[in-house]
């Protein structure tokens, strides 16, 4: 009598797993979270953004996903709540206090609720699943390490913690590298190491998130790319420069500053030669189709679309894209 198969072996792979750090990457998100099955979606958050602020502790590429995740986001900024107030904030401003990173009064809630739970001794991806349950969000959101995880900015006038690089100097020192401290201690995320060894997993795909200060730290936990590599399922990764520029943030400017030429062929080349045979696909904009026979000399496909995400119907296209991809390999 054959033994019957259980029914995660008889289910095809139908999980997707994003890496997602940022605006871009939580705009691709949204559009994978609106195409598959809501329980389909497990997204591998960067945080080595988070820092210790006011006595809170705040992780931004976690809450700009859940915030976008749950249609809450201030879409013109990408970060931060609509609707928001900072009556909080100008209080303390006028007490003195440090207002250059800017927490809204509704925004301040999910701070006091994450400090108090991590204080109470839950980890961080505790209190991410009671947020996302709370938001009424349906997809899987996982910190890529409950272990702190710190971008340093080294710039030509010394280093500086990532937070004030990105929003007191706003991005304006040159930067000359980055490390992450606490990165070689650090656990991987092992839902996600549980989700990659398992048969479920259709696809995996990076977001178009800057590859220095929001995907290389999720890589770079230890084991975690390797993982990824090793999985059965195909890696896709969507280029986060587009015809020479950014489309938000710093990494066009980040990557000059680098001497690394500002093109997608340079992207592909970043992630190929640190992460040889991780990324099975690479996409471009219709805009950089010129590049494709150029980047596809790498050990890599190259697939041609429009990559710009300004609707939440271009953020479909672009997920059933992938998806679409993934199936054909
Ligand atoms: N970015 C800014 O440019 N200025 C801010 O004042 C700011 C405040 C802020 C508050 C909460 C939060 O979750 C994100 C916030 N961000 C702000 C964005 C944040 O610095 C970046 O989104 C990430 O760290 C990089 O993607």
């Amino acid at each position: 009598m054959a033994q019957s198969q259980s029914s995660a072996q008889r289910r095809p792979q139908t999980k997707v797993l994003a890496l997602s750090g940022g605006v871009g990457g939580a705009k691709l998100a949204l559009g994978l979270a609106r195409t598959l099955p809501a329980d389909d979606l497990h997204v591998l958050v960067n945080t080595a953004d988070d820092f210790q602020h006011l006595g809170l502790h705040i992780s931004p590429d976690i809450d700009t996903l859940l915030y976008t995740l749950s249609d809450q986001a201030n879409a013109m900024q990408g970060w931060g709540l609509a609707g928001e107030t900072f009556h909080a904030l100008d209080a303390l401003g006028r007490l003195g206090g440090d207002t250059w990173f800017r927490l809204g009064d509704k925004d301040l809630a999910t701070h006091l609720l994450r400090s108090s739970a991590l204080a109470q001794g839950l980890t961080l991806s505790e209190v991410t699943r009671t947020l996302v349950q709370r938001m009424g969000i349906q997809s899987h959101v996982h910190p890529m390490s409950d272990d702190a995880v710190r971008t340093i900015v080294h710039t030509g006038t010394g280093a500086l913690p990532f937070q004030h690089y990105f929003v007191r100097e706003q991005c304006g020192p040159a930067v000359a590298g980055f490390e992450f401290e606490g990165i070689k201690r650090a656990r991987p995320n092992a839902e996600v190491l549980g989700l990659l060894a398992a048969p479920g997993v259709a696809c995996i795909v990076i977001c178009p998130s800057n590859p220095y200060v929001s995907i290389d730290p999720i890589l770079q936990v230890p084991g975690l790319w390797h993982a990824l590599r090793d999985c059965a399922a195909p890696v896709l990764l969507v280029s986060p420069i587009v015809a020479g520029m950014a489309i938000k943030g710093p990494a066009a400017k980040m990557m000059a500053e680098l001497g690394v030429p500002v093109t997608a062929a340079a992207v592909a080349e970043h992630y190929c030669s640190r992460y040889p045979g991780l990324v099975d696909y690479f996409l471009i904009d219709e805009t950089d189709g010129k590049l494709a026979a150029d980047i596809a000399r790498l050990p890599l496909e190259v697939a041609v679309t429009s990559t710009v995400m300004k609707t939440l119907q271009d953020k479909q296209a672009l997920a059933q894209f992938v998806l679409k991809l993934a199936q054909e390999r």
